[in-house]
């Protein structure tokens, strides 16, 4: 993880969400993002998920990536108490497969907004794809990696063969 002062943070409920949440970590730490992870549980800890979303702007975080399955309160409730913009990633759940952490994450009432990803694996990485599209928009050498990164998919499909 990049020691620089942390300009994402990627939350989860539980440890139990990191194996789809180090998906997004792994894309941070490739374009040499700055971030933290850390589990920020909005039903068993409660007050440090207040505590983290109310010190996210004072500490520079330019967006928030949090993962939750179930109930999945932990996007909502962060967004409800920063500014700082907050990317949702409903993790599969054991019995609806993540069907319900969807729903409790896309469907936030007017007014505070949470951009909400696929679920599972490819939410996660897209979610942090769109962080580093977020920071560089002021960062040219972060511009110039997502375009390479872009530039090596479209050519990876290109390639793309099929069997007969
Ligand atoms: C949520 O409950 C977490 O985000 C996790 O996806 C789910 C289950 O947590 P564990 O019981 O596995 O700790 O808060």
């Amino acid at each position: 993880m990049n020691s620089a002062k942390p300009l994402v943070g990627l939350v989860m409920g539980s440890s139990s969400d990191w194996d789809t949440m180090k998906n997004a970590a792994e894309i941070l730490a490739d374009f040499g993002v700055p971030f933290e992870a850390r589990v920020v549980s909005a039903h068993r800890m409660p007050d440090d998920m207040f505590a983290y979303a109310e010190a996210a702007r004072p500490r520079g975080l330019q967006a928030i990536i949090a993962g939750a399955g179930g109930a999945a309160h932990l996007p909502g409730m962060l967004a409800a108490k920063t500014p700082v913009p907050v990317l949702g990633v409903p993790v599969a759940s054991r019995h609806l497969q993540g069907v319900d952490s969807l729903h409790s994450i896309v469907q936030m009432p007017k007014g505070v907004p949470v951009a909400t990803f696929a679920i599972g694996v490819a939410g996660a990485a897209n979610a942090a794809l769109f962080a580093v599209a977020l920071l560089a928009n002021h960062d040219a050498d972060l511009a110039a990696r997502l375009d390479a990164f872009r530039a090596r998919q479209t050519e990876a499909a290109r390639a793309m063969t099929l069997d007969s």
